[in-house]
């Protein structure tokens, strides 16, 4: 089923979310119901902290057919790039907004699968910038908070306006 997903400047984004214990039938519902929800929303990455779950899940699918679904169970970085590169990012948190955040141009992270089974995956390109970003949220951080106070101010402010004008309608 589709999940809500948070919209900055909600303060439950900030929430840090907390390893997952075990990989149960709640886990693959959550998961299944966060993939439905980030194909829905023609986003590549999704975290549960996005849908007020706040746990260290996260999918993603950066694959041009949209059908490799890739789940991150309790992901820590392993290994980061000494290069780093500055990307455009999107956020389905923050609809509408686009800006330049500096990051690893690869990482190893070691994570769960579905199965609860560790493994380590090397990323590089979009994925590598896509698993930077989700991890970010399971840390309760948005993109925006990489960009100047005065920018991230603007974004609040523009954030809240949409959101009340959505309200009334
Ligand atoms: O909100 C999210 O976490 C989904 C993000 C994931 C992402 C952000 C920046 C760069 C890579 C991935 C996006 O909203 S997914 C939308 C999107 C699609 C293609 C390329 C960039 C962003
Ligand atoms: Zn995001």
């Amino acid at each position: 089923m589709l999940l809500p997903i948070l919209c900055f400047p909600d303060p439950k984004l900030h929430k840090v979310a907390k390893p997952v214990a075990v990989v149960d039938d709640r886990i693959k519902t959550l998961v299944a119901n966060m993939l439905e929800t980030m194909y829905d929303a023609k986003g590549i990455g999704l975290a549960a902290t996005q849908v007020d779950v706040h746990e260290r899940v996260i999918v993603i699918d950066v694959s041009e057919e949209r059908d490799e679904p890739l789940v991150l169970i309790n992901p820590e970085l392993v290994w980061t790039s000494p290069e780093t590169h500055l990307n455009e990012e999107g956020c389905l948190s923050v609809p509408g907004i686009y800006d330049g955040v500096q990051r690893f141009d690869a990482v190893h992270v070691r994570a769960q699968d579905l199965t609860g089974t560790a493994r380590v995956i090397e990323a590089d390109e979009l994925l590598a910038v896509c698993i930077q970003h989700e991890m970010d949220h399971l840390m309760g951080k948005v993109f925006v908070e990489y960009l100047s106070p005065l920018k991230r101010d603007r974004i609040k402010k523009k954030m809240i306006k949409a959101q009340r004008e959505e309200a009334q309608q």
